[in-house]
């Protein structure tokens, strides 16, 4: 079965064939979203466990993320397709400290597929940088992703910041190790576990948010 061989070359890192073999599950009708979810997604966290058993190394992550980019490079139009006019203005980024990308990614592509207008700051950023962005694209919405532990006391303290900066500003977080208990403690407003959840809590803020 074909997800099997996204699934193989993303854990094999075989940025060459990832592509046709995408393309092969489209033309057979896949979801694309099916594919994201069950064949790229799944072959990373794989990873991650290889990663924690002592079976894989850094480099390992690192090409297995640079094969599944591939993979999600082909998806992207598909998932971007029901783009619209524009739902409000929300910065995201990885905070201080954080290096990983993907998810937050994902989440900008699914956002900007909604109709909102991202603007995406990357990775390792501080507080300040965001809040310049927020008043300097008169953003009313902040998406945080944490995927470290450790960088998780970083996303506490842009929350805090942000919220004493500006109370107005509505703060999403993810990220692997982040959860909705957490996201309460530090005062953020939402918290969701993937990237169409973030896509339903956005709309929800959005509705009930002024835009400025
Ligand atoms: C790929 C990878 C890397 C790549 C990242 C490449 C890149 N461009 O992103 C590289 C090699 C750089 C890397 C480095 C490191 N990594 Co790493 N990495 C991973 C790995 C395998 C996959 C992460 C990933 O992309 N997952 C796929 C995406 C789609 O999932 P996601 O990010 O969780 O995003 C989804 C949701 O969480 C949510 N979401 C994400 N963000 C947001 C934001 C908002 C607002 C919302 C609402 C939702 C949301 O939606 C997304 C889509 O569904 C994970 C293992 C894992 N399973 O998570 C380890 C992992 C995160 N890494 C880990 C570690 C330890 C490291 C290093 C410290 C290793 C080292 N010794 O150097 C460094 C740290 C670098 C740094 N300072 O950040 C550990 C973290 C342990 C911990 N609990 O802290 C993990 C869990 C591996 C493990 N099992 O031990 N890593």
């Amino acid at each position: 079965m074909s997800l099997d061989e996204v699934y193989e070359a993303v854990l094999n890192f075989e940025e060459d064939t990832v592509k046709d073999l995408v393309q092969k599950e489209l033309d057979n009708g896949t979801d694309p979203k099916t594919i994201l979810d069950e064949a790229l997604i799944v072959a990373l966290d794989e990873v991650g466990q290889c990663f924690s058993e002592g079976t894989m190394f850094v480099p390992d992550m690192l090409m297995a993320a640079e094969t599944m980019k591939v993979g999600v490079d082909c998806l992207r139009p598909l998932l971007m397709k029901d783009k619209t006019e524009n739902k409000g203005t929300a910065v995201i980024a990885s905070v201080k400290g954080d290096m990983h990308d993907i998810g937050k990614n994902l989440v900008a592509m699914m956002l900007e597929g909604a109709g909102f207008k991202i603007i995406d700051l990357g990775v390792d950023v501080d507080t300040n940088t965001i809040l310049d962005s927020t008043r300097e694209h008169k953003a009313g919405f902040v998406l945080l992703s944490a995927l470290l532990t450790t960088t998780m006391l970083a996303m506490k303290d842009t929350v805090e910041c942000l919220k004493q900066a500006d109370p107005q500003l509505k703060i999403l977080v993810g990220g692997a190790p982040v959860h909705q208990e957490f996201a309460d403690t530090i005062g953020a407003d939402g918290y969701s576990d993937d990237a169409p959840g973030a896509v339903t809590l956005m709309r929800v803020l959005a509705t009930d948010t002024p835009q400025p």
